[in-house]
């Protein structure tokens, strides 16, 4: 009896690592597409502003199984805004009326990753160098996470459970010219988030960024340190 209590608990517990979660936060994966239904009420305008801060835009439904697929697991009986392209419309309602509404997100292509203002991220645990990190990133089709806003930095790093991580910056061929993994010089994107005192390539031998502690600031320190970091996919 105490073995099958067990094994229970042990199913219960794989349950959170079998699901894969390839929309972003607040959406729910359904049919391969990432929808999120509202429980308050805007205008068309609002509800499609507030889609767009979510990294998505009102839901298009076309058909009776798109319609299934936006609200399986809902049961609630309200008229939802929807995009005005869509086909499968049954109530019309003034522009102004306060309304629930249905946002879509794009899904992203690799498993495990996540979008965040439009683009797929993926945490990894494990500890490489900044070469071997690059590396896995660019098996998925991606680089090393590159945070050009403060909102991204702060995702990324939370992402990656507020460790310190490699970010996709380096001054590996010229010192002091920071360059993103895209080639982007880091004096161009208008936004950085050096600790003071960084970067000081202390002792001539730093030239990778990690992201670290409370305040999601950089450090430069030696590519051949081992850290957690985050890809993305471009
Ligand atoms: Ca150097
Ligand atoms: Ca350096
Ligand atoms: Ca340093």
């Amino acid at each position: 009896m105490m073995g099958r209590q067990f094994l229970f608990f042990l199913v219960l517990l794989a349950i959170p690592a079998l699901t894969t979660q390839m929309c972003a936060d607040g959406y729910h994966e359904s049919d391969g597409r990432c929808f999120y239904i509202s429980d308050v009420e805007r205008s068309f305008g609002d509800a499609i502003v507030d889609c767009q801060s979510r990294g998505g835009e009102l839901a298009v439904i076309d058909t009776e199984e798109d319609r299934d697929a936006a609200m399986a697991g809902v049961n609630r009986v309200v008229p939802y805004w929807i995009n005005r392209e869509s086909e499968d419309l049954d109530y019309i309602s003034d522009a102004e009326d306060l309304n629930c509404y249905i946002c879509e997100a794009p899904i992203c292509p690799v498993a495990n990753y996540v979008i965040f203002n439009g683009v797929c991220y993926k945490a990894f645990a494990e500890r490489k160098t900044y070469d071997e990190a690059r590396q896995i990133c660019a098996a998925d089709g991606g680089l090393l996470a590159m945070p050009r806003d403060s909102a991204t930095n702060t995702f990324i790093h939370e992402l990656g459970g507020g460790e310190i991580l490699w970010i996709g910056l380096n001054d590996r061929n010229n010192e002091n010219q920071w360059l993103f993994e895209d080639g982007q010089n880091l004096a161009s994107a208008g936004y950085n988030n050096w600790s003071p005192g960084e970067p000081n390539d202390f002792h001539g031998g730093e030239d990778c960024a990690v992201v670290y502690d409370t305040g999601h600031v950089w450090v430069d320190v030696q590519c051949s340190l081992t850290r957690g970091f985050v890809c993305q996919l471009v």
